[in-house]
């Protein structure tokens, strides 16, 4: 007769082929902020797109909610091992942005920064083709405060580090440029599923 397995945290045979190495699947939605939850009050905030220092496009509330509208369901991946699967997102994919921009992308990378003094470099590779949004919100509703409301960058194939809470703005940089984590000892790229965690590896 069969015993019943060990549970605890071994993956199901469908979490064992969605789960990155080293990665276990929660369910919760932990918050990992570096400080307090900044207080962005959506009568000034703006989405700035910039080429170094030069504006390259601006949206208020208004206009970058009427930009076309995506909606995702994801895997998300974070460093300190959770996995959370089929994560649900709205917002506008960052092709949409750069088209609405009217722009060519001027360089290979960019840097998120964030209404908290966070920063995070991505590859432009890594955000244009249907890779990357800014999320307004999650599971249907406006993006609670605590995981990045009103907006995030959303770049679930990479480690959610990644993905900047309250974005304030892209800029395109001359070189990849590290990062507020990039530059504390973790990965330039961050892929999960090559286990890119630190700075050293491959
Ligand atoms: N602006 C900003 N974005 C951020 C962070 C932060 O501290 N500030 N933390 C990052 C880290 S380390 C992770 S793991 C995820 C956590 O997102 P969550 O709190 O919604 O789970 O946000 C990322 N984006
Ligand atoms: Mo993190």
């Amino acid at each position: 007769m069969a015993t019943r397995g060990f549970v605890g945290r071994r993956p199901t045979a469908d979490a064992a082929t969605r789960l990155p190495p080293g990665q276990y699947e929660t369910h919760d939605f932990p918050v990992l902020s570096m400080g307090p939850t900044p207080r962005v009050d959506l009568a000034t905030w703006s989405l700035t797109l910039r080429d170094g220092p030069r504006v390259l496009a601006q949206w208020d509330w208004a206009a970058f909610n009427a930009l076309p509208q995506t909606t995702w369901q994801r895997d998300i991946h974070c460093v300190t091992k959770w996995s959370k699967f089929d994560t649900s997102w709205s917002g506008v994919t960052c092709d949409d942005l750069f088209a609405a921009a009217g722009v060519a992308p001027p360089t290979a990378w960019l840097l998120a920064e964030s209404y908290d003094g966070y920063d995070t470099n991505v590859p432009l590779a890594d955000v244009a083709g249907g890779k990357a949004m800014v999320a307004t919100h999650y599971a249907g509703a406006p993006l609670d405060p605590e995981h990045g409301g009103p907006a995030r960058l959303l770049v679930p194939h990479l480690y959610f580090w990644k993905s900047a809470k309250w974005l304030r703005g892209l800029r395109f940089t001359p070189r990849d440029e590290a990062g507020f984590w990039e530059l504390r000892g973790y990965h330039l790229r961050g892929d999960p599923w090559r286990e890119q965690r630190y700075t050293n590896d491959p």
